[in-house]
């Protein structure tokens, strides 16, 4: 049995992993903040997959918090095939001099040094175990800088470059890393970035055909499911509607 482990597991692009892995039979460690959500999605996965699933209540910034809940994990759920390391928000679309300090605090903790603190601890189990595939969630935001994204695309460029730092350093281990790159995709995302403003993120997405969580949670599983000997570097996946991070066809 494999075990995949799941940041940001309640919504959106995490979620919809959450049930492809489960149909494809892994047994999985999901982690976010909202604890009700959590909690009744893998007792709905467990039932419907029929699968194990362990659920970690944790914030990815706060790293004791978030250490001693995966170290408090058994033994044997330590040894995990696939992580991914998918929490991550936006918080505003402001430019840089009127930007608020506090959702940049929230980007960088949250998108950078979250996903750090998680790769520390699990990327040590996986060269223990001398296996294991990261898939990271960029964003074509971490390919392309776009009007007042200044922040939300730094974050995401520092994704892209730890993709890459990690694929260097565990090579020698046998562990694969791979980006996955989205475009626009309808989530809670933008409703996270306006701060629950619904008609504002609902703009985001007007008169175009956004990608849906589901699109990404099966690129991923192309670049999980493929030979021992082949890596997927990176992805970028768009909407058929958008062309670059700031250029879409709207009807
Ligand atoms: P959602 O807002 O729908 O989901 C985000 C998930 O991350 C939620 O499950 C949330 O759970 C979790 N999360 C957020 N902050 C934390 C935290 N501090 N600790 C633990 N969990 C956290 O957004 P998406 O599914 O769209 O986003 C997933 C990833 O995809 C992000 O990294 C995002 O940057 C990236 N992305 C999204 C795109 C889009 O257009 N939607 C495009 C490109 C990339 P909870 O609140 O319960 O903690
Ligand atoms: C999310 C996509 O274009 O809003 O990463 O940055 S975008």
């Amino acid at each position: 049995m494999k075990i995949a482990l799941i940041t940001g597991a309640t919504s959106g692009i995490g979620a919809a992993c959450a049930h492809l892995f489960a149909a494809q039979g892994y047994q999985l460690i999901l982690v976010a903040r909202r604890e009700n959500l959590l909690t009744t999605e893998a007792k709905h996965l467990a039932d419907k997959y029929a699968v194990e699933v362990k659920t970690l209540v944790a914030d990815v910034r706060v790293q004791e918090e978030l250490t001693s809940g995966l170290e408090a994990l058994p033994e044997e759920w330590k040894s995990v095939d696939v992580l991914i390391n998918n929490a991550g928000l936006s918080q505003g679309l402001d430019p840089i001099d009127k930007g608020d300090t506090g959702d940049w605090d929230r980007m960088i903790d949250t998108n950078v040094k979250g996903l750090l603190y998680v790769t520390r601890i699990v990327s040590n189990w996986m060269t223990t175990h001398k296996k294991g595939h990261i898939i990271n969630i960029g964003s074509i935001a971490g390919q392309e800088v776009y009007p007042n994204g200044n922040v939300y695309c730094a974050t995401k460029h520092a994704v892209d470059a730890l993709n890459k730092g990690m694929r260097i350093d565990l090579l020698p281990h046998g562990i694969k890393v791979t980006a996955i790159n989205p475009g626009m995709v309808e989530t809670e995302f933008s409703k996270v970035r306006f701060k629950g403003d619904e008609d504002r993120a609902k703009q985001v997405y007007d008169g175009l055909e956004p990608l849906m969580a589901n699109d990404i949670a099966e690129a991923i599983w192309f670049a999980v499911s493929r030979p021992a000997h082949v890596n997927i570097n990176d992805m970028l996946i768009m909407p058929a509607a958008q062309a670059t991070a700031a250029i879409v066809k709207r009807n």
